[in-house]
């Protein structure tokens, strides 16, 4: 009987047609012809981290229960962030990847293979980080359960679909009508955000707050489809290293510059933000020792 591991590796490869070794793709875009997108990837490594421990810093006096489950939120994302570029850096999330007959990059070649070069791996972690924000904001509108964990699925299967829109082989038709269903699951969590969160945050006094994030957060989620759209992936206007620095650039300001705005509000534990010692208890009425 083969082994699991043999039947992962054969599934990846067959799912992935990835010809290309690792060490193949991480001497393409390290090797000296590609330093544009090796920076692309190593500075928000740098970001990520230094995003973590200013969270750390900032937060160092909290001591109220809900403004330290935002602070943990919010630091979940540069987690999952540092873990996604170094995944891109050390190329076990990149392949190369054949276009189906009609799409603008079918027959290119990168690195030796027959494909364009496919930073996967990106649209695989966007699935865990994007929930950490919408928690993250959810909480700071002050908004329920319900709402939250169902941007949180609507961004896990946006996500979804956007890694299978870049992974899709067999035509473009299906590439596209992938897209169109991830961007129909991105337009619900736009709603939450710009209807019921902003009344949310009204009402709950972050208000001011909220206005700076959801702005950033909007403007900036958008960014992302043209992005694909205009892309290799998509209509193959942009080469990949100009949408490796889109994506960055992007994820600068939907994760790090959102955190710190967050961060430099919840720190100062307002009224607004705090949910008194026995938040989140799993007994209620019973406050659990300090941590
Ligand atoms: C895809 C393609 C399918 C259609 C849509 C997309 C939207 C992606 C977004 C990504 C946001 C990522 C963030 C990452 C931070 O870690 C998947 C490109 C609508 C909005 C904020």
């Amino acid at each position: 009987m083969p082994s699991l591991a043999a039947f992962v590796f054969h599934t990846r490869g067959v799912v992935l047609q990835n010809g290309a070794t690792d060490a193949t793709l991480f001497e393409y875009v390290f090797g000296g012809d590609n330093t544009l997108l090796a920076a692309s990837f190593v500075v928000n490594i740098a970001l990520a981290g230094v995003t973590i421990l200013g969270i750390a810093y900032l937060g160092r006096n909290l001591t109220d229960p809900r403004s330290k489950a935002i602070t943990i939120a919010l630091m979940l994302i540069s987690v999952v962030s540092i873990s996604s570029y170094t995944g891109l850096t050390s190329a076990l999330t990149l392949s190369v990847v054949e276009m189906p007959p009609g799409h603008p990059a079918a027959g290119a070649t990168t690195a030796g293979q027959d494909g364009v070069l496919t930073m996967w791996g990106r649209y695989l972690t966007w699935t865990f980080s994007t929930p950490f924000i919408l928690l993250g904001l959810g909480m700071i509108a002050g908004s329920n359960w319900t709402k939250i964990l169902t941007t949180c699925a609507f961004t896990i299967a946006m996500c979804v679909t956007g890694l299978a829109a870049a992974l899709t082989t067999s035509s473009l038709l299906l590439r596209w009508w992938w897209f169109v269903l991830g961007s129909i699951f991105f337009l619900v969590i736009v709603y939450v955000i710009l209807v019921d969160w902003t009344a949310e945050a009204r009402r709950t006094g972050t208000g001011d707050l909220f206005r700076t994030l959801k702005i950033l957060t909007v403007v900036g989620w958008f960014g992302y489809p043209i992005l694909w759209a205009l892309g290799v992936e998509g209509f193959a206007v942009l080469d990949v290293a100009i949408t490796s620095w889109g994506y960055s650039i992007l994820d600068v300001i939907t994760k790090y510059v959102v955190t710190f705005v967050a961060m430099s509000y919840v720190a100062r534990e307002p009224d607004s933000i705090t949910g008194g010692a026995d938040y989140g208890a799993t007994v209620p009425g019973i406050t659990p020792t300090d941590d």
